[in-house]
């Protein structure tokens, strides 16, 4: 960690450098306090830029400490002593301005940013607010209704949203430093602005804060923060400077030390851990330029999408001129939807289109560094494709199967060059999902596995390395946690208090209305494929369900009822009746019991998967929970939640 201090005639340029991220550990705390002491006392000195070497400005306070007791100078009273400055300090920002990042530069008299850079307060995604003055210096900045919106969602802001907003006073086109000094010399031939703490900021009525409350909350779905952040706000407007201080602080150390933000900490680590696994940071992946999608069903379009969202071109291959005419069709349907959304313009979304190239002919796959193979779920189709595949690609390409239940040794067996055969699981809608579960076969090359995570990282998926097991990692869990709600509904609970006790712990769907919106008739059609190929399988209530015709909202009814074109489920007296001789009635359970044993039975089912090796770490299935099955980030995962960690 250096802070280095130069001069360029009156001007002060002060350099952080802090690898990788800038972050705001004691030494560095210490480094810039003794700056502005240093700068302070030197006379030649008219104005100072704050700058940081690197990828980035200062990315925040250094998260790695906040398990340890605090150490001085504390964050607060550094961004405190910049304020109070006898010169005035510029920050100029690039990369990324976040947290106690953004706090420091909203202590200096002024912020100027490349116009690449973002600013944001990113505290609630850690389970905390921000803890030296985020709350209060920004709403001073921009506004209470701004400052609501930075601070409640975390989501950042780019440079010029920033400035448009009032948090910094410039963009800065071309070198940044020279344009940042140029902005300081200006700067001291004008009346200089109140430093922050110093300025007014407009109280909003009681019905303004009642309404964010709601919104809030609503947004939350059972995270703390967010409303203990907007509670920091509306002291930041009502009371002085100084309370609204005292007040920030002492939520900052109460949540700091919550359960929230230690699993939101646990996931933050897991989540940057992942892509880069340490058993592979000595293997060259294959460069990745074109790549090739077999099938352009549901999935396999979402997955062209995907690679296209990262700029590859794609091959889009299908059996016939109507299916190669449906894959388009299915591709164009997802970016038209993306332009409604407002995520991409009508000349992005023709751009992503005119980068597929739809064909029948597997020729056209000679030079493809990759292909993803999500054709029907059959071993037979599969096998037959990736003998063509075999037979065109290049004898380097990575040949991968989406195979979600087949057993990709099955898929692979008798390849010639198995070693660059691979399974790329990827959770439907593929351009949506962070999930990717890898799966190496016992052939599987390091430079094929590297490959893969190097595809999770050009898409920005959260890679998990998975061993061979039925369902790999994540609907080997699903499945446990079906049947253990079965067996809640066998023993007489509600189906409804079941999918309502699921989503008052955090899940967006109970685990019946989650089937019902994917529909019943995928997991039946398993369980019929395994009872025809001799094993046992026993008969579930899903069966029932199936058998008499309700597999989900698509055929307005499976778990629930609907009314024709709703999405609202109803209890149905029908399901009662279909399933009343598999129940035993009168079993009572609450809500909060009903979730623990849910919970602890994915946790059960994590635990099987690492003593058989098929995952290496409980983080690793924490990620596959929060990020393919919706379960909330915020309790960190089946097995933090229930305390298998480490
Ligand atoms: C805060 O500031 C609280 C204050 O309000 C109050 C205090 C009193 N600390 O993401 P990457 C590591 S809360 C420690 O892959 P990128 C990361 O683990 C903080 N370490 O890079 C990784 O390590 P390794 C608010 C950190 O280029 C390496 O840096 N700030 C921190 O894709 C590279 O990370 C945030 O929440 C940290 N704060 O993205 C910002 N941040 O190489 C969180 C990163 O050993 N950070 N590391 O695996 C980010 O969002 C991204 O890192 C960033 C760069 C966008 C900056």
């Amino acid at each position: 960690m250096t802070v280095t201090i130069a001069r360029q005639g009156e001007i002060a340029t002060v350099t952080v450098d802090n690898p990788p991220v800038n972050a705001l550990s004691a030494a560095l705390r210490q480094g810039l306090w003794d700056a502005v002491e240093t700068l302070d006392a030197d006379g030649s000195v008219a104005a100072v830029v704050l700058v940081c070497a690197g990828r980035t400005f200062i990315a925040g306070a250094d998260v790695t400490e906040f398990g340890k007791p605090p150490v001085p100078p504390h964050l607060p009273d550094l961004v405190d002593r910049i304020e109070a400055a006898a010169k005035p300090w510029v920050a100029a920002i690039h990369g990324s301005a976040l947290g106690g990042g953004l706090e420091v530069a909203m202590g200096c008299r002024f912020r100027v940013a490349a116009q690449g850079a973002s600013l944001g307060l990113p505290e609630v995604s850690l389970g905390i607010v921000p803890g030296a003055s985020g709350t209060v210096r920004t709403p001073r900045l921009v506004g209470v209704p701004a400052a609501v919106e930075l601070v409640t969602s975390g989501r950042p802001l780019r440079a010029a949203q920033a400035a448009e907003a009032g948090l910094v006073d410039a963009v800065i086109q071309g070198d940044l430093l020279e344009g940042a000094v140029a902005f300081a010399r200006h700067a001291l031939t004008r009346p200089l602005p109140q430093p922050t703490s110093a300025r007014p900021v407009a109280a909003p009525d009681p019905a303004f804060w009642a309404e964010q409350e709601k919104a809030v909350a609503k947004a939350a779905k059972g995270a703390a923060a967010p409303l203990r952040a907007l509670a920091c706000l509306r002291k930041a407007a009502e009371a002085s400077f100084a309370e609204a201080m005292a007040f920030e602080r002492e939520t900052f150390l109460e949540l700091r030390s919550s359960e929230q933000a230690a699993a939101l900490r646990h996931v933050f680590f897991a989540e940057r851990a992942a892509p880069r696994p340490a058993a592979l940071r000595h293997v060259e992946p294959l460069p990745l330029r074109r790549a090739a999608v077999v099938g352009g069903g549901t999935m396999g379009a979402g997955i062209a999408a995907a690679l296209r969202d990262a700029g590859l071109p794609v091959v889009l291959v299908e059996r016939d001129d109507e299916a190669v005419a449906r894959g388009t069709a299915n591709l164009r349907g997802i970016f038209d939807g993306a332009v409604r959304r407002g995520k991409l313009t009508q000349a992005q979304a023709a751009d992503r289109l005119a980068g597929v190239t739809g064909t029948t002919d597997y020729a056209q796959l000679a030079d493809v560094d990759l292909v993803i193979e999500a054709v029907f779920e059959e071993i037979g189709v599969k096998r037959a494709v990736f003998d063509r595949l075999a037979q065109v690609c290049r004898p380097d390409a990575v040949l991968a199967t989406n195979t979600s239940y087949l057993d990709p040794r099955a898929i692979a067996g008798g390849l010639p060059g198995p070693e660059r055969f691979i399974g790329l699981h990827f959770f439907s809608p593929a351009n949506v999902m962070k999930l990717l579960e890898i799966v190496p076969v016992p052939e599987t090359s390091e430079r094929t596995l590297a490959t893969g995570f190097a595809l999770a990282r050009l898409l920005k998926k959260i890679p998990v390395r998975a061993g061979i097991c039925e369902g790999f990692i994540g609907n080997r869990i699903l499945k446990r946690y079906r049947a253990a709600a079965e067996a809640l509904v066998r023993q007489g609970v509600a189906i409804a208090e079941i999918d309502a006790a699921m989503r008052g712990h955090g899940f967006a769907m109970g685990p019946f209305e989650a089937q019902d919106l994917g529909g019943l008739d995928i997991a039946f059609l398993q369980r019929e494929g395994a009872r025809a190929a001799g094993q046992a399988v026993p008969e579930t209530l899903g069966d029932i369900l199936v058998r008499a015709g309700r597999k989900g909202q698509k055929t307005g009814g499976g778990w629930y009822d609907y009314a024709p074109g709703e999405r609202r489920p109803q209890p149905s007296a029908l399901v009662a009746a279909l399933l009343a001789g598999a129940i035993t009635p009168g079993a009572a359970m609450d809500r909060e019991a009903i979730a623990a044993h849910l919970v602890a039975e994915m946790a059960a089912e994590g635990q099987a998967i690492l003593d058989e090796g098929v995952t290496q770490t409980p983080a690793d299935i924490d990620l596959v929970e929060i990020h393919g099955y919706g379960f909330p980030r915020w309790r960190g995962g089946p097995m933090f939640a229930t305390g298998i960690r480490g």
